[in-house]
Order: structure tokens, then C-alpha cells, then sequence
């Protein structure tokens, strides 16, 4: 199975999973509407499959990992929902659509973004299967790695650099802090939340930890390389505004050649990392290899 393979049946898994469970009877349906809309049938599902791919390497079956799965990427598309506000980013397309706020209103932009990752994370702690699985002391060990990887110290401090940072001649120290804390921190979160899973030891998580963020900072360079050079119709989402915004980007800092320089480096640097690692990794490092050479 090639690796495009391999993410179109994942995210397929995640979709029948949402789709089966994104539905409150208690909640408004136009809430639970713009919630399907947000991240149903849409994006790579990469997180996702960050995870199964781990869950491999510790011999965790996808079943056991779906419902952890289906959370992460509810809260991932919240954070594109409320990232592409008026007040935020102000984008009006994501995933080849309107964005949700654009499709739906403002406030809706705002609600359906908290339900998404208020509800993805009762999802992870509400899971019967999940804690008998991995009993409660991982559960909220995984709890505590998502927390951190969102909150000041993580995304939402890194989204506030980005906006600080617009129109500023920023340092590379500056854009990595930035690349860091808003993305990669929750690319790295899934595969240290399989490792967790999987009891990993300490010295596998750190490992782990380390390709991770290497690996985040890799998707982020990839994004801001992908803004200048694709079409907005391959993206799914406007191209170009990376420039227009006059965001604090590697690209804006240093051109495009030494961007791919700094994105080579930092891929060898996650694979030399991880090949201390004596577990099936195979997909893991394909996906990795995708997230480099993606076009979209
Ligand atoms: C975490 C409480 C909390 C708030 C979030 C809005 C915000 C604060 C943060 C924005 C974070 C953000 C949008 C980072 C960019 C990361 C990035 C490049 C996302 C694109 O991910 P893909 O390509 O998207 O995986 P798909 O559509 O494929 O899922």
C-alpha cells in the first residue's frame, strides 16, 4: 500500500468514526451541523495517522486508537475554525470550502470551534474502551500531552507570537519559537500519545519527543513553502497570504532555496534521531517522508 494509500484509509476510519459519533441529541443541530462541517471529509487527517503509525510501533491496533484519533482531529479542525476568524487569520476558505464561519457566521466560527475541542477531549476522557484499555493513569497522562501541546506554553502562545510577529523583521530563533509552539508542538503530540499508550520508556519518549517537534518544524516549513508556490485550488485554502500578511515565516526571512536548505537539515536531523529507536517504524517514516515532499 503507497503512503497516499495508507492516509486515504485512515482518514476514511476517522471520518466513519466521527460521522457515527459526532451526533448530540441534546445540542443544537445547527451546532452539531457546523461541527460535522468542520471536520468531516476533509484535510489529511495526518495527526490521525501520526498516531496509528505509532500505535504500530508498540503493537497498538488502530481500533484501540480510533476514538483517541477522532478527538485529535476535532481538535485540530478547531483550531483551523477559530484560526481562520475574521480576528484571526481572516481566511474564507479551508479544506476546498468555505471556511465554517464563512459557510455558517461568526459566532457560529466561534461556537462550533469550542465544541469541537471541548467535546473532543470529553471524547478521549468519556471513552470506556480507552481507559479500560489503557487504564486511567496513561489516559490522562495523554490528557496532560494534548493540554500542553494547545495551551500558552503551546499553540495558542504560538498563534499569539504569529500575530505579534506580523510585519516584523522577525530572528530565525523567533520564527522557529513560533513554528514550534503553533504546530509542531500538536504534530508531536499524537506520536508521543501512542507512545504513551504503547508504555514506551522513558528513554523511547524522549526519542520520540525529539523526532516529533523535528518533524513539526519540518510540516511548518513545508506550509509556508507550499503558500508561495501552489494554487490556492491545490491547497484547499488561499494561497499567498503568508506574504500579503507579512507573517514571520522562514520564507519571508531567508528565500526559498535556504528554506529547502533548512528543511533538509532538520528532516535528516529527525530521521537520525529516530534510528535509535529498535521498533517497526516503516510507516511512521513514511509518513514523515510525505509530510517533506507533500504538494498539498
Ligand atoms: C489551541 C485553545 C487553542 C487555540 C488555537 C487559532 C489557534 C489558537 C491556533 C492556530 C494554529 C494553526 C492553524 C497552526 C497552523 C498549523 C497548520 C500548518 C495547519 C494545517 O494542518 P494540515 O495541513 O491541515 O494538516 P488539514 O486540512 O490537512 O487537516
Amino acid at each position: 500500500m503507497s503512503i497516499t494509500e495508507y492516509l486515504d484509509k485512515n482518514a476514511d476510519f476517522v471520518d466513519d468514526f466521527l460521522d457515527r459519533h459526532l451526533n448530540e441529541p441534546a445540542a443544537p443541530s445547527r451546532l452539531i451541523e457546523a461541527m460535522r462541517y468542520g471536520v468531516l471529509k476533509g484535510g489529511k487527517k495526518i495527526r490521525a495517522s501520526l498516531l496509528f503509525a505509532t500505535g504500530e510501533a508498540f503493537s497498538i491496533t488502530l481500533e484501540n486508537l480510533l476514538p483517541l484519533a477522532a478527538a485529535i482531529e476535532m481538535i485540530h479542525s478547531f483550531s483551523l475554525v477559530h484560526d481562520d476568524l475574521p480576528s484571526i487569520d481572516n481566511d474564507d476558505f479551508r479544506r476546498g470550502k468555505p471556511s465554517l464561519h464563512r459557510a455558517y457566521n461568526e459566532g457560529m466560527g466561534v461556537l462550533a470551534g469550542d465544541a469541537l475541542l471541548v467535546d473532543g477531549l470529553r471524547l478521549i476522557v468519556t471513552d470506556q474502551n480507552f481507559t479500560g484499555r489503557f487504564g486511567l493513569e496513561k489516559g490522562w497522562e495523554i490528557v496532560g500531552i494534548l493540554l500542553e501541546a494547545l495551551g500558552s506554553a503551546g499553540m495558542v502562545g504560538g498563534q499569539v507570537f504569529d500575530i505579534e510577529n506580523e510585519g516584523r523583521q522577525a530572528s530565525w530563533d523567533e520564527v522557529r519559537r513560533i513554528y514550534r509552539m503553533k504546530t509542531a508542538g500538536f504534530i508531536q503530540a499524537p506520536i508521543l500519545c501512542a507512545a504513551v499508550a504503547g508504555g514506551c520508556s522513558p528513554g523511547e519518549k524522549e526519542v520520540l519527543s525529539r523526532f516529533g517537534l523535528f518533524l513539526g518544524e519540518c510540516f511548518q516549513m513545508v506550509d509556508d513553502l507550499l503558500d508561495i508556490s501552489q494554487p490556492s485550488k491545490r491547497l484547499g485554502k488561499t494561497a499567498g497570504k503568508d506574504l500579503v500578511q507579512q507573517k514571520a515565516t522562514l520564507v519571508r526571512l531567508f528565500g526559498t532555496d535556504r528554506t529547502r536548505e533548512f528543511l533538509d537539515k532538520t528532516y535528516r536531523e529527525a530521521l537520525s534521531v529516530v534510528s535509535a529507536l529498535d521498533r517497526p517504524l516503516d510507516n511512521l517514516l513514511a509518513i514523515a517522508a510525505f509530510i517533506v515532499e507533500r504538494n498539498h
